[in-house]
């Protein structure tokens, strides 16, 4: 019999590489889908045909156990939220309803309906936010910097509650920044290699970003997934921090990303007044830009991946050149073709 999976938030970044990497090891995947008025499945449509797609919500309870019902599911992977850090200021009752709530209503419906399945919670290294200390562990005290890292506290302890309190086979993973290039466009690194590949190709001027130090722990999104799929493997449910263990500045990805384009930037100016300088032919091409600072910075993150690497078996293949090459080919190639 072919395992089952249910994937909530599928048509998702994560989710659409997890669901081919399940469908790859012969799963039925099933995904939850919410209603929107217009279909947003782009990153999934390639592998539509072989998903069963379950109407359902996490701001609705019933809509999850009937999904839960139908799926019949050994594995439940729980990835939707609202995931923007920067929206979770303006929208923080709604970012507690999905991103910390959710977590509960999902829990309930695997106890109710499937309290054999294994479960893995999303969770994220925005829980570190001002890191207590460096590299971060699975042992490294929490201090979330945003209305969305508080509300993974709360789905993680949810996990870790629940697991404690009625058995289920719950996971945490603490997963650091992973990208691809089925990244939102709003998320630092895709917003670099589509603004990036659009000023090369003539279709922008100039790219606006906020804080170029902060630091992050990059990887690839592709090789992340994997990760949650071996903590549902192990033979018991524990918690994992998942990241690459190199950390880097968002003025090392700008960089490296024209470079890859054959633009060397150099730097005039400070912080709010910073300009990056095509040095080819001294024209402004990146400008720093007040309205994305936040109102609390995670200023650093970098994980320690020992426990994933030496009880998962888990590395990651895709280092921070590779997926900066991947990105920008990605934007330039499809923007190149007129898809906008
Ligand atoms: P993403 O691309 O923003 O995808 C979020 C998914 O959640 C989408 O499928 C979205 O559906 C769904 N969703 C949002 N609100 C929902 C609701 N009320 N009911 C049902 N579905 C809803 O996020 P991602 O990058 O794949 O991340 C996956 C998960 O990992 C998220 O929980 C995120 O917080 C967490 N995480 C991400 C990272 C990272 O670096 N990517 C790191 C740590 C943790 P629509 O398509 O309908 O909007
Ligand atoms: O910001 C800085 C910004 O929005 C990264 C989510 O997947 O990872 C992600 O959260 C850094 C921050 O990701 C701009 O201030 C500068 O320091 O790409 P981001 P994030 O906030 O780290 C964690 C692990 C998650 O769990 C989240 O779901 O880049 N930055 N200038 C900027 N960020 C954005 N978005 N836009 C800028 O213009």
């Amino acid at each position: 019999m072919p395992k089952r999976a249910l994937i909530t938030g599928i048509t998702g970044q994560d989710g659409s590489y997890l669901a081919e990497l399940l469908l790859g090891q012969g799963y039925q995947v099933h995904g939850v889908v919410r209603r929107s008025s217009t279909l947003n499945f782009s990153r999934i449509e390639h592998i539509q045909d072989r998903l069963t797609l379950l109407p359902g919500d996490l701001l609705d309870q019933n809509s999850l156990i009937d999904a839960v019902q139908q799926a019949r599911p050994d594995e439940v992977y729980n990835l939707a939220a609202q995931s923007f850090v920067q929206t979770s200021w303006n929208q923080p009752v709604l970012t507690g309803e999905f991103t910390a709530l959710g977590v509960t209503r999902v829990l309930e419906a695997v106890r109710l309906a499937a309290p054999e399945a294994r479960f893995y919670q999303a969770s994220s290294s925005e829980m570190f936010g001002q890191v207590r200390e460096t590299p971060q562990t699975e042992l490294t005290p929490f201090h979330p910097r945003s209305p969305y890292g508080v509300a993974k506290v709360y789905g993680h302890y949810a996990t870790v509650n629940y697991r404690e309190s009625y058995g289920l086979f719950a996971c945490s993973g603490i997963l650091f920044n992973h990208e691809s290039p089925r990244r939102g466009l709003e998320f630092v690194t895709r917003k670099i290699t589509d603004g990036a590949a659009r000023i090369k190709l003539g279709l922008a001027d100039e790219l606006r970003l906020g804080n170029l130090e902060a630091q992050r722990d990059w990887g690839f999104a592709g090789d992340y997934v994997k990760a949650m799929w071996r903590m549902l493997q192990h033979d018991r449910p524990d918690d994992f921090v998942v990241g690459t263990g190199r950390t880097h500045t968002v003025r090392y990805f700008v960089e490296q990303t024209f470079a890859a384009l054959g633009i060397t930037l150099a730097w005039e100016g400070r912080e709010l007044d910073e300009v990056g300088v095509d040095t080819a032919n001294g024209r402004v091409v990146v400008r720093t830009d007040e309205r994305f600072y936040r109102p609390a910075e995670v200023n650093l993150l970098l994980s320690d991946p020992t426990k994933a690497r030496e009880v998962l078996g888990w590395t990651p293949e895709v280092d921070i050149e590779g997926l900066v090459e991947m990105m920008v080919r990605a934007d330039y190639e499809r923007l190149s073709t007129g898809r906008r």
